[in-house]
């Protein structure tokens, strides 16, 4: 039990203890043991083959802070703008901004020119990362957001960059020295990443994540209880097949900078096919597979995905929306897994974003819960009617804290206000309940939010994509024109 200006309530905590926050910024904290695997690979797009070590990748990334510092005229502050699908050029981009203290926000390469617009304006956005087929986009846009002074294209094999004001990727890269650029300054409390999210209600808003918030969820997932690689000598001999985008927080940062910091070997894929993800099954035979739902399904019921394709798969991590009891069933009884526990990863884009994950030693039982919370985490559950904090069993609104959660929403206080109270509780908007082991389960939201494939969708689009599609059990969107 706790007081607090409202009245006692029922303080949930977690039963891994306190999180220490390391006093250090993304790039100290990401890069501290590259040496130790620096020839091993980091990232690898699955389609092309091409491939940076982390030593390749580490000094690529400081050749790249160097040029949007020396060459664009960037400074620490400044925000840049992904627009790219995974690849390791994704790394790269990201990992020399962060190191350059400038932030970066992500955006999905499949929004129309109006919504790359309205977040890049938003945001203020300076410089932008993209790719050919997207250049077009880009220049439509790019006219009208008042800052804007640089793009960047990597493998601009496509265009002829000379009639363009763009830039080369691996030329801009390959004429900087890789001047060490890592204490540059930047604190713990700067904002290191801006991904938008509708949050609970509203229009997409940009999430301040702060160096401290994204490094302190990787030291709370590294926990013995919750990280099947905690204290293995040598990590780097483990292949993770993650098709998750890296403009989602999940892709980004409990994926991406999760197996960086662990010295995993990462395979991306820049669009899931189901061919696609075949080959690299087969190809790269991952050890460690994170997923959404609807890919789940895609495995379990497609017949060319044979059980022998997931033999080396040790992990399996799930997130981003629910995993019921009998698609975690049908999944393990087809791929033969009843030794590996499907976990479930919840959170939120505002929470960096875990806050709940099932722990190793969780029994088959626990299927469909989203686990427990992470050290230094704390929860109440709500009743949606009185506001009165719910005992076991009794769902309620989902309230968090803990210091994975975001400074806030950028240029945005009212909106900062109705989500982070003033005790400091992020209200998600899921409805939940909790057992009496203290796993919980998400069963409802309470907000506008749309998912689609774990990806956030929003309420005006999905609107104007009714009219003309409807979804299918898989998630997919069926244009109306082909059912009738
Ligand atoms: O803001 P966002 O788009 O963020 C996410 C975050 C996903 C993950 C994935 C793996 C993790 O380990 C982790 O920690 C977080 O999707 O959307 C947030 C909303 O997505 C729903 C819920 O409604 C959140 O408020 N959601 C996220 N994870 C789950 C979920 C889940 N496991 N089960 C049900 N709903």
């Amino acid at each position: 039990c706790y007081s607090s200006a409202a009245g006692k309530g029922i303080l949930l905590q977690s039963d891994y203890g306190t999180v220490a926050v390391p006093q250090l910024n993304v790039s100290q904290f990401i890069w501290k043991d590259y040496e130790k695997w620096g020839d091993k690979p980091m990232v690898t797009c699955g389609i092309s083959g091409k491939s940076y070590t982390f030593e390749q990748g580490r000094y690529a990334a400081t050749r790249f802070a160097s040029a949007l510092i020396n060459q664009i005229g960037l400074k620490k502050g400044d925000v840049v703008g992904l627009l790219l699908p995974n690849m390791p050029e994704y790394v790269i981009a990201i990992h020399g901004a962060i190191e350059a203290g400038i932030i970066t926000t992500f955006v999905n390469p499949m929004y129309t020119p109006e919504e790359v617009y309205r977040q890049f304006a938003d945001a203020d956005v300076r410089c932008c990362v993209t790719i050919p087929e997207l250049l077009p986009l880009l220049e439509k846009i790019s006219p009208r957001i008042k800052n804007y002074t640089q793009t960047v294209v990597v493998n601009p094999r496509k265009v002829d960059v000379s009639k363009s004001s763009a830039i080369d990727f691996d030329q801009l890269i390959s004429s900087h020295s890789p001047s060490n650029l890592a204490d540059s300054n930047i604190k713990p409390s700067d904002i290191a990443v801006l991904p938008y999210s509708s949050g609970t209600t509203g229009l997409p808003k940009g999430v301040m994540l702060t160096h401290a918030n994204l490094i302190v969820n990787l030291e709370q997932l590294h926990h013995p209880s919750m990280c099947t690689f905690v204290g293995t000598t040598d990590a780097s001999q483990e292949i993770t097949l993650s098709v998750l985008p890296f403009f989602h927080i999940y892709g980004f940062n409990a994926i991406l900078n999760n197996n960086m910091r662990q010295g995993m070997h990462l395979v991306t894929l820049p669009k899931f096919t189901p061919e696609n993800y075949l080959q690299c099954l087969i190809k790269f035979k991952p050890t460690q597979l994170y997923v959404v739902p609807s890919l789940m399904l895609f495995m379990t019921s497609h017949p060319s995905v044979k059980p022998e394709y997931l033999a080396t798969v040790k992990e399996i991590v799930s997130g981003a929306a629910p995993s019921t009891k009998s698609l975690i069933a049908n999944f393990k009884n087809k791929f033969y897994l009843s030794k590996i526990t499907i976990r479930q990863g919840y959170g939120m884009t505002e929470s960096s974003p875990c806050v709940l994950l099932t722990p190793l030693d969780a029994k088959s039982s626990k299927d469909g819960s989203v686990g427990k919370l992470l050290k230094g985490t704390e929860a109440r559950v709500v009743s949606l009617n009185t506001g009165a904090d719910q005992p076991a069993h009794e769902s309620g609104e989902l309230l968090v804290r803990g210091p994975q959660v975001m400074k806030g929403y950028w240029k945005n206080d009212a909106a900062t206000k109705e989500t982070i109270d003033a005790e400091g509780w992020l209200h998600t908007g899921d409805v939940a309940y909790y057992d009496d082991d203290g796993y919980f389960f998400i069963i409802d939201r309470t907000k506008e939010l749309i998912k689609v494939k774990g990806n956030q969708c929003y309420g005006w689009e999905v609107d104007k994509k009714l009219k003309m599609f409807r979804l299918n059990e898989q998630e997919t969107l069926i244009p109306l024109k082909r059912l009738s």
